[in-house]
Protein backbone atom coordinates (compact mmCIF):
# COMPACT_ATOMS: atom_id res chain seq x y z
CA UNK A 1 0.00 0.00 0.00
CA UNK A 2 1.47 3.14 -1.09
CA UNK A 3 1.79 6.00 2.06
CA UNK A 4 -0.01 9.07 2.10
CA UNK A 5 0.29 12.14 4.07
CA UNK A 6 -2.81 12.96 5.96
CA UNK A 7 -1.60 15.79 7.85
CA UNK A 8 -3.48 18.43 7.38
CA UNK A 9 -5.39 16.54 4.40
CA UNK A 10 -8.62 18.28 3.24
CA UNK A 11 -9.60 16.27 0.40
CA UNK A 12 -12.25 14.08 0.74
CA UNK A 13 -10.59 10.47 -1.29
CA UNK A 14 -7.59 11.48 1.24
CA UNK A 15 -8.87 11.54 4.32
CA UNK A 16 -10.94 8.21 3.54
CA UNK A 17 -7.67 6.38 2.86
CA UNK A 18 -5.94 8.45 5.84
CA UNK A 19 -9.31 6.48 7.76
CA UNK A 20 -8.58 3.38 6.71
CA UNK A 21 -5.05 3.56 6.93
CA UNK A 22 -5.48 4.77 10.96
CA UNK A 23 -7.91 1.37 10.84
CA UNK A 24 -5.15 -0.86 9.07
CA UNK A 25 -2.64 0.34 11.50
CA UNK A 26 -5.08 -0.33 14.68
CA UNK A 27 -5.97 -4.04 13.77
CA UNK A 28 -2.55 -4.27 13.01
CA UNK A 29 -1.46 -3.39 16.81
CA UNK A 30 -4.81 -5.54 18.63
CA UNK A 31 -3.83 -8.68 16.59
CA UNK A 32 -0.04 -8.12 17.57
CA UNK A 33 -1.54 -7.76 21.37
CA UNK A 34 -3.88 -10.82 20.62
CA UNK A 35 -0.45 -13.12 19.40
CA UNK A 36 1.59 -11.45 22.35
CA UNK A 37 -1.44 -13.04 24.41
CA UNK A 38 -1.69 -16.17 23.04
CA UNK A 39 1.94 -16.85 22.92
CA UNK A 40 2.58 -16.04 26.43
CA UNK A 41 0.01 -18.18 27.72
CA UNK A 42 0.73 -21.18 25.53
CA UNK A 43 4.52 -20.43 26.74
CA UNK A 44 5.93 -23.98 28.21
CA UNK A 45 8.32 -23.76 31.33
CA UNK A 46 11.75 -26.38 31.49
CA UNK A 47 12.08 -27.59 34.40
CA UNK A 48 15.32 -30.03 34.85
CA UNK A 49 15.76 -32.35 37.09
CA UNK A 50 19.29 -34.32 37.96
CA UNK A 51 18.58 -37.71 38.42
CA UNK A 52 20.76 -37.77 41.77
CA UNK A 53 19.08 -35.28 43.36
CA UNK A 54 15.63 -37.59 43.75
CA UNK A 55 17.90 -40.72 44.28
CA UNK A 56 17.58 -40.34 47.79
CA UNK A 57 16.01 -43.45 49.04
CA UNK A 58 17.80 -47.31 49.40
CA UNK A 59 16.40 -48.72 46.13
CA UNK A 60 19.23 -46.34 44.98
CA UNK A 61 21.62 -47.72 47.06
CA UNK A 62 24.90 -48.32 44.91
CA UNK A 63 23.08 -47.00 41.75
CA UNK A 64 25.19 -43.07 41.44
CA UNK A 65 27.91 -42.96 39.79
CA UNK A 66 30.39 -39.98 39.82
CA UNK A 67 30.90 -38.49 35.93
CA UNK A 68 32.89 -35.43 35.46
CA UNK A 69 31.30 -34.85 32.13
CA UNK A 70 27.70 -35.00 33.98
CA UNK A 71 25.39 -32.17 34.88
CA UNK A 72 26.21 -32.37 38.70
CA UNK A 73 29.15 -34.71 37.78
CA UNK A 74 26.71 -37.56 38.97
CA UNK A 75 24.36 -39.93 37.33
CA UNK A 76 21.77 -42.84 38.77
CA UNK A 77 22.43 -46.59 36.73
CA UNK A 78 18.63 -48.27 35.13
CA UNK A 79 20.17 -52.10 35.82
CA UNK A 80 17.98 -55.13 35.10
CA UNK A 81 14.34 -54.65 36.73
CA UNK A 82 15.85 -51.37 38.52
CA UNK A 83 13.48 -48.05 38.39
CA UNK A 84 13.84 -44.23 38.76
CA UNK A 85 10.53 -42.80 40.34
CA UNK A 86 9.78 -39.09 39.88
CA UNK A 87 6.67 -38.46 41.73
CA UNK A 88 4.78 -35.15 40.86
CA UNK A 89 2.01 -32.92 43.15
CA UNK A 90 0.45 -30.88 41.21
CA UNK A 91 -1.10 -27.96 42.75
CA UNK A 92 -3.35 -27.00 39.29
CA UNK A 93 -3.80 -28.84 36.07
CA UNK A 94 -0.94 -28.91 33.72
CA UNK A 95 -0.12 -29.76 30.07
CA UNK A 96 3.39 -31.50 30.67
CA UNK A 97 6.20 -32.85 28.21
CA UNK A 98 9.15 -34.73 28.57
CA UNK A 99 11.21 -32.67 26.35
CA UNK A 100 14.82 -34.06 27.05
CA UNK A 101 16.61 -36.96 28.72
CA UNK A 102 20.29 -37.04 28.93
CA UNK A 103 22.37 -40.38 29.20
CA UNK A 104 25.12 -42.60 29.27
CA UNK A 105 25.73 -45.97 28.00
CA UNK A 106 28.79 -48.97 27.10
CA UNK A 107 27.77 -51.56 25.47
CA UNK A 108 24.95 -52.84 23.52
CA UNK A 109 21.50 -50.56 23.23
CA UNK A 110 18.86 -50.16 25.69
CA UNK A 111 15.32 -49.94 25.60
CA UNK A 112 14.17 -47.44 27.70
CA UNK A 113 10.33 -47.74 28.80
CA UNK A 114 8.59 -44.05 29.92
CA UNK A 115 5.29 -44.50 32.06
CA UNK A 116 3.48 -41.99 33.30
CA UNK A 117 0.48 -42.83 35.87
CA UNK A 118 1.06 -46.78 34.86
CA UNK A 119 0.42 -45.60 30.66
CA UNK A 120 3.38 -46.48 28.95
CA UNK A 121 3.87 -42.83 26.99
CA UNK A 122 7.07 -43.26 25.27
CA UNK A 123 10.19 -45.51 24.75
CA UNK A 124 14.04 -44.45 23.33
CA UNK A 125 16.39 -46.70 22.49
CA UNK A 126 20.45 -46.08 23.36
CA UNK A 127 23.43 -45.46 21.37
CA UNK A 128 25.32 -48.69 20.87
CA UNK A 129 29.30 -48.72 20.88
CA UNK A 130 32.07 -49.71 23.65
CA UNK A 131 35.25 -48.18 24.35
CA UNK A 132 36.10 -50.69 27.36
CA UNK A 133 33.82 -48.41 29.49
CA UNK A 134 34.92 -45.05 28.43
CA UNK A 135 31.56 -44.26 26.91
CA UNK A 136 30.13 -43.98 30.52
CA UNK A 137 31.20 -40.62 30.60
CA UNK A 138 29.97 -39.35 27.31
CA UNK A 139 26.57 -38.21 27.22
CA UNK A 140 23.36 -38.29 24.82
CA UNK A 141 20.61 -36.60 24.31
CA UNK A 142 16.94 -37.77 23.65
CA UNK A 143 14.62 -35.55 21.64
CA UNK A 144 10.74 -35.39 22.92
CA UNK A 145 9.93 -38.28 24.64
CA UNK A 146 5.67 -39.17 24.15
CA UNK A 147 3.38 -36.40 23.57
CA UNK A 148 2.35 -33.78 25.69
CA UNK A 149 -0.03 -34.97 28.59
CA UNK A 150 -2.77 -32.82 30.42
CA UNK A 151 -2.58 -33.72 34.07
CA UNK A 152 -5.00 -33.31 36.85
CA UNK A 153 -4.74 -31.26 40.20
CA UNK A 154 -2.56 -33.82 42.46
CA UNK A 155 -0.67 -36.56 42.12
CA UNK A 156 1.19 -38.49 39.42
CA UNK A 157 4.04 -40.94 38.52
CA UNK A 158 6.71 -41.10 35.92
CA UNK A 159 8.73 -44.10 36.02
CA UNK A 160 11.53 -45.11 33.95
CA UNK A 161 12.70 -48.55 33.32
CA UNK A 162 14.27 -50.77 31.15
CA UNK A 163 11.68 -52.83 28.14
CA UNK A 164 14.95 -54.50 27.06
CA UNK A 165 18.53 -54.21 28.16
CA UNK A 166 22.14 -55.30 28.09
CA UNK A 167 23.75 -56.38 30.77
CA UNK A 168 25.02 -53.26 31.77
CA UNK A 169 22.00 -51.20 31.52
CA UNK A 170 21.94 -47.31 31.12
CA UNK A 171 22.87 -44.09 33.52
CA UNK A 172 20.77 -41.12 33.67
CA UNK A 173 22.15 -37.67 34.31
CA UNK A 174 18.77 -35.84 34.18
CA UNK A 175 15.70 -35.04 32.67
CA UNK A 176 13.89 -31.54 31.20
CA UNK A 177 10.26 -31.56 31.84
CA UNK A 178 8.24 -28.79 30.36
CA UNK A 179 4.89 -27.56 32.12
CA UNK A 180 2.57 -24.83 31.04
CA UNK A 181 1.77 -23.52 34.96
CA UNK A 182 4.92 -24.23 37.23
CA UNK A 183 8.05 -23.00 37.37
CA UNK A 184 10.09 -24.69 39.37
CA UNK A 185 11.36 -28.56 40.70
CA UNK A 186 10.31 -27.84 43.76
CA UNK A 187 6.84 -26.93 42.78
CA UNK A 188 5.76 -29.93 40.57
CA UNK A 189 8.05 -32.42 43.16
CA UNK A 190 5.79 -34.22 45.30
CA UNK A 191 6.61 -32.66 49.50
CA UNK A 192 7.12 -36.13 50.54
CA UNK A 193 10.15 -36.23 47.79
CA UNK A 194 13.46 -36.38 49.29
CA UNK A 195 14.33 -33.86 46.72
CA UNK A 196 11.60 -31.51 47.35
CA UNK A 197 12.26 -31.78 51.09
CA UNK A 198 16.17 -31.43 50.62
CA UNK A 199 14.87 -27.99 48.51
CA UNK A 200 12.50 -27.15 50.92
CA UNK A 201 15.20 -27.35 53.74
CA UNK A 202 17.67 -25.06 51.82
CA UNK A 203 14.57 -22.71 51.64
CA UNK A 204 14.01 -22.39 55.32
CA UNK A 205 18.48 -22.24 55.77
CA UNK A 206 18.36 -19.43 53.59
CA UNK A 207 15.49 -17.64 54.92
CA UNK A 208 17.35 -18.10 58.44
CA UNK A 209 20.38 -16.30 56.87
CA UNK A 210 18.67 -13.13 55.90
CA UNK A 211 16.89 -13.09 59.27
CA UNK A 212 20.36 -13.47 61.67
CA UNK A 213 22.01 -10.98 58.59
CA UNK A 214 18.92 -8.51 59.14
CA UNK A 215 19.15 -8.84 63.18
CA UNK A 216 22.68 -8.04 62.94
CA UNK A 217 22.32 -4.89 60.41
CA UNK A 218 19.53 -3.37 63.28
CA UNK A 219 21.63 -4.22 66.37
CA UNK A 220 24.70 -2.02 64.19
CA UNK A 221 21.86 0.88 63.29
CA UNK A 222 21.07 0.79 67.18
CA UNK A 223 24.62 1.42 68.14
CA1 LIG B 1 23.67 -50.49 27.61
CA1 LIG C 1 23.23 -35.44 36.88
Amino acid sequence: MVAIRCDGAKDMNIMEKCAIQIQMSAMKIVCFLFLSVISTTTAMNTIMVEMEDIAMDTSYKGRLFMRENASGKKTVLIHNTETIDVHFCLDEPETLIVERIKYSTDGYPDDVRVELDNSVIGHFMTHEGTNWGHLWNEFHETGVVGMPFNLEKGQHNLILSLAKADQYGVELDYIEFAFSESTSADQVLCSEHEYARKMASEGRKRRRRHLRSFLDYLKKTEQ
